[in-house]
């Protein structure tokens, strides 16, 4: 068992992290629905919020150049995965951003010494995938599917990863779209998700009603970044005690996405 699952260290510790900046292409980034398309300026002004969280929480933080052919590459945590024992390169499950993979890879071999490639034919995103104290949590989605999901678990116990596969939500985009670690023991989730009953084993805040897009929030050392329209889930949080920095996600909301998905981040060895 790894020492993040063992409690040597919170598994929301962090040392290192891999940011890339939004390409102008973003505008026509992947979503779900059409509510209109973000601004390039307002990605960007979201993005350097982001990073600059990131260093005041701790993080030594590298900034990779835009891929203007990729809309959707600020979003470095779907084709990847890295943790304190080594990365993993993923397949990532829509089409327009496969080639992801392929740009992150000699990023990854110069910082990590193993570096897995997750086998085809299934595909996985890192936004379905939840380290937490008592394993990795794998979640089925529109992009990781079982085939992805099994062989990712054999790349992970490689590592000494313990994990096990769960389902998310009908139509939610990732396992990780509905919930996030507070710390160890607690998680913060949506009320369909924690009706599945897959985080039985933990306690739960549920995000507020109407605020279900704040459950992908980002425990990094020790603040827990939170999107800055949801003042419901803040006050909650706060209440409880923990350290609060909100971030505005209006514009990267447009295209589906929240804050953990923006970085790939990682203590060292
Ligand atoms: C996509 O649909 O792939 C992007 N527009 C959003 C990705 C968000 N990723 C994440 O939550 N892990």
């Amino acid at each position: 068992m790894s020492d993040a699952m063992s409690g040597d260290r919170p598994a929301y510790v962090f040392d290192a992290a891999i940011v890339r900046r939004p390409a102008k292409s973003v505008v026509k980034g992947l979503r779900a629905h059409n509510s209109g398309d973000p601004t390039y300026e307002g990605v960007v002004a979201e993005h350097d919020a982001y990073i600059a969280a990131m260093r005041s929480a701790g993080v030594d933080v590298e900034v990779l150049p835009p891929l203007e052919a990729f809309p959707d590459c600020v979003f470095v945590e779907d084709p990847a995965l890295v943790f304190a024992q080594g990365a993993i390169v993923l397949r990532p499950g829509a089409e327009s951003r496969a080639g992801e993979a392929a740009e992150l890879a000699p990023v990854l071999k110069e910082k990590f010494e193993t570096v897995l490639e997750l086998p085809a034919p299934g595909f996985a995103d890192g936004g379905d995938i939840l380290l937490t104290p008592q394993g990795v949590m794998i979640g089925l989605s529109n992009r990781t599917d079982l085939a992805g999901a099994q062989a990712l678990q054999a790349c992970l116990s490689s590592l000494g990863l313990e994990s096990r596969i769960v389902e998310t939500p009908e139509g939610v985009l990732h396992f990780k779209t509905d919930c996030s670690l507070l710390d160890d023991e607690t998680i913060l989730v949506t009320e369909r998700l924690a009706h599945s009953g897959v985080f039985d084993d933990f306690a739960t805040v549920i995000v507020p009603e109407g605020e279900g897009a704040a459950a992908n929030a980002l425990r990094v050392n020790d603040v827990v970044m939170v999107g800055a329209d949801f003042p419901s889930t803040i006050e909650r949080l706060d209440g409880l005690g923990y350290k609060i920095v909100p971030l505005k996600t209006s514009e990267i909301g447009k295209i589906d996405a929240g804050l953990s998905c923006m970085s790939l981040r990682w203590r060292r060895a």
